[in-house]
């Protein structure tokens, strides 16, 4: 269901940043690439890509394929630490059970910071698509997450019941945002400063750290794939950088 979405991707990166070649890969850890498991009857295939350039320090992106009982399409993309900008975030899924659909959408431009000149440096520019997507943007409660931590308020977040939606709004939505997303990493301006980057080593790390121990799909991936499985690809693939809870816990 969301394949053309994922080559999509492929293909803008490879234009934009590879001269019309598949990026240099970023090596993801031994047997985290790919994965068969089941859940009960159902089958089901994670598959894993990695990439990196001169501006993007980790490309990941994620896709799941359990028939019609879930397919996931998630991926984030994390600058250089020498550029400031916010990180792209994708978290495609739509879950089938007796014939009905569930489909959850989020993308956004993940701020590593919420002070009034980032937002309106980085935030801002995402308005006007968030305005022309308002099916889209349907304001609602998060569970798992805190909005006010790593999402915009110009986030596209909704429930959908149906894959129409999906072909025909969320295809066009989906283009525009990442065209401004490029667009935006064109215009950035590489931080000099050590301390200023330094400051971004730690955001990007944060939010490791957050998403990691957060992530709602360590239940999804566990059914699938097995508890220990599970972790390995949340803290040595998806968030790679944040540390298990046990052990962060223990330093605290
Ligand atoms: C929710 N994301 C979810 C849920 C699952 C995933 C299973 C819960 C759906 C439900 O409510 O039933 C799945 N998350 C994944 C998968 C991966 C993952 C498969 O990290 C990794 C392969 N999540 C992201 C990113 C964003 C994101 C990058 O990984 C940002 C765009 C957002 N996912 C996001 C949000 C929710 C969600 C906002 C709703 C959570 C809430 O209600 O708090």
């Amino acid at each position: 269901m969301y394949r053309p979405f994922l080559e999509y991707l492929e293909a803008e990166l490879r234009t934009r940043f590879g001269s019309g070649k598949e990026l240099p890969s970023r090596p993801i850890p031994a047997g985290l690439e790919k994965k068969v498991g089941k859940r009960g009857k159902n089958p089901a295939t994670i598959e894993s890509w990695c990439y990196q350039c001169e501006q993007l320090r980790k490309i990941r992106y994620t896709y799941i394929d359990a028939g019609e009982s879930a397919q996931v399409f998630n991926s984030v993309i994390y600058p250089r630490h020498h550029y400031d900008i916010p990180l792209l975030g994708i978290d495609f899924l739509s879950f089938g059970k007796d014939g009905k659909n569930k489909i959850l959408i989020v993308l956004d431009f993940q701020p590593l910071f919420r002070d009034e000149k980032y937002i309106d440096r980085y935030i801002e520019p995402m308005k006007k698509l968030r305005d022309d997507y308002k099916d889209l943007a349907q304001d609602l409660p998060m569970k798992f997450y805190d909005a006010n931590q790593y999402f915009s308020k110009y986030l596209l977040f909704a429930k959908l019941e149906d894959a129409v939606s999906v072909e025909n709004r969320l295809k066009l939505a989906y283009k525009e945002y990442l065209t401004l997303y490029w667009q935006m990493l064109e215009k950035a301006e590489p931080l000099e400063d050590q301390s200023d980057i330094q400051r971004i080593v730690k955001a990007q790390k944060d939010y490791d750290q957050y998403s990691a121990d957060r992530d709602p799909a360590h239940g999804l991936f566990s059914s699938y794939f097995g508890n220990e499985w599970a972790n390995r690809f949340l803290y040595e693939f998806l968030f790679e950088d944040a540390e298990p809870l046990a052990v962060a816990g223990a330093k605290r």
